[in-house]
């Protein structure tokens, strides 16, 4: 194996800021911190000092020392905490790299402790979702992760397999002998168990999975409709042109709001109407296409309307296939005149006005979004992890499947390891270098 060689990066955002660290992990940088501050550094101790490069001072601050395997990184590591101007960063990292560190690739230091057995996957993986987060519960659910309750869970049913799977197979190396039905009884019951175990990760890691996107809300509606209006009056700024022209918004226009801490980004859409007029009914088609990606469409209808039927949402969005519809009716602060509802879907009140109803229709996105319930998520999960979860409960069910016996017990074993197999990808124990490229790329620099 290739020694590693030392990275170094700046650990904090790019931009002008108090204070900048810069860090350093692999064998030479202790040599190199001696070299720049004229110091023998302690380790865990910070030491004030300057760095000097070509004997000119280019910076001072606190240099930390912390000595493998007893660092972030499993490795070597020093971290320097200096001023934090742009300038000043690129001088010190250029003076470290000309003394034979490079420029570290965006999480390589996270993937080093990972490769160093310093966290697992799961554990590396939240860091970066804890630095996205986007709502309080979010973070709450990364930290979770990060401090391996996802990874437990998940080593907990391998080493039940492990246990499982080591009594299967000693069954195969002796196939004169018959398994007794008290043993096959056992094995199938703990089969079943594990299968409901998996099931219930699933079910934990979907929940956890929304918390690591925005939900999608995408406001539809003919013309002049409001939904511009409510738009601004959702961030409370005029983010999109309003007037009493029908077709004023040509394109998407795109919010991210924080609704009790969460995350949800609102599209608006040009109105739905035909049109002749090519710029319109490209931003119509923008606006269909943004439905078909929603987690909510929002069709709105202002006092123009009566009654609203099947045939209106339609109009509007087409046939609803499996996407959650909700009915506003808009300008409420014109026209108390209820509309006849004679739809499946809720239909709320809102003025963007008076801001009459937003409350109640806000409080009531978080419970169709099925956000609200977050609160208690468990931990986060990426896709990634879904993905292997439905892979180990299909090859449990397989097993499961199987009648167990002397004739079938071969392919019991085989859809163990498989289900096993699937399980260790999610915390890394069988991974391959590709996957692990693709999830650390994703990071930033110096993380
Ligand atoms: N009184 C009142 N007027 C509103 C309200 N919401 C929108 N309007 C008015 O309705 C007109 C159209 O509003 P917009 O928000 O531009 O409607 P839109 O659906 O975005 O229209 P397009 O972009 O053309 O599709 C404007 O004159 C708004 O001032 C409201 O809650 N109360
Ligand atoms: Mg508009």
């Amino acid at each position: 194996m290739i020694p590693p060689d030392t990275i170094v990066a700046s650990a904090t955002a790019p931009g002008r800021g108090a204070i900048s660290v810069i860090r350093l992990s692999g064998p030479q940088c202790m040599q190199i911190a001696q070299i720049l501050s004229g110091k023998t550094l302690k380790p865990r101790i910070a030491t004030f000092g300057s760095i000097i490069f070509k004997s000119e001072v280019i910076d001072t601050g606190i240099w930390i020392y912390f000595v493998g395997p007893h660092s972030f990184t499993g490795e070597d590591t020093v971290e320097f905490q200096g001023h934090g101007g742009p300038v000043v960063i690129q001088t010190i990292l250029r003076s470290i790299t000309h003394l034979g560190a490079r420029l570290a690739k965006p999480g390589e230091f996270t993937q080093r402790a990972f490769l160093n057995g310093k966290i697992d996957l799961t554990q590396a993986e939240a860091i970066s979702d804890l630095i996205n987060a986007s709502s309080s519960s979010a973070v709450k659910a990364a930290n979770n992760s990060l401090q391996g309750h996802f990874a437990d869970q998940v080593d907990s049913i391998i080493s039940h397999l492990i246990a499982l799977r080591t009594q299967i197979e000693a069954h195969i190396d002796f196939p004169d002998e018959d398994i007794d039905l008290q043993s096959i009884n056992a094995f199938s019951l703990t089969i079943s168990n594990i299968k409901t175990n998996i099931n219930q990760l699933i079910h934990s890691a979907y929940e956890g999975a929304k918390l690591n996107r925005s939900a999608e809300i995408v406001l539809i509606g003919e013309p002049n409709s409001g939904k511009s209006s409510l738009l601004n009056a959702l961030a409370r700024a005029p983010l999109a042109i309003v007037t009493d022209i029908p077709g004023t918004t040509r394109d998407l226009i795109r919010h991210e709001l924080l609704i009790d801490g969460l995350e949800v980004r609102i599209t608006d859409t040009a109105g739905i109407r035909s049109t002749t007029d090519i710029i319109e009914s490209e931003g119509i088609n923008r606006a269909i296409e943004a439905i078909q990606t929603a987690d909510l469409v929002l069709c709105l209808f202002d006092e123009r309307h009566q009654q609203i039927s099947d045939a209106s949402v339609q109009n509007l969005i087409g046939i609803p296939s499996n996407i959650p519809v909700g009915l506003l009716n808009t300008k409420i602060d014109i026209h108390r005149e209820p509309i006849d509802n004679q739809t499946r879907y809720p239909l709320l009140k809102v003025s963007a006005k008076t801001g009459e109803g937003l409350i109640v229709f806000t409080d009531w996105l978080l419970e169709k979004l099925d956000l609200a319930t977050h609160a208690e998520t468990p931990f986060l999960a990426r896709q990634r992890h879904l993905d292997h979860l439905k892979n180990a409960s299909a090859h449990i069910s397989a097993a499961d499947n199987h009648h167990l016996a002397v004739e079938t017990i071969d392919l019991v074993a085989e859809d163990l390891r498989l289900t096993q197999n699937a399980l260790s990808e999610i915390t890394g124990r069988f991974t391959s270098d590709d996957l692990l490229t693709s999830i650390f790329s994703t990071f930033c620099i110096g993380k």
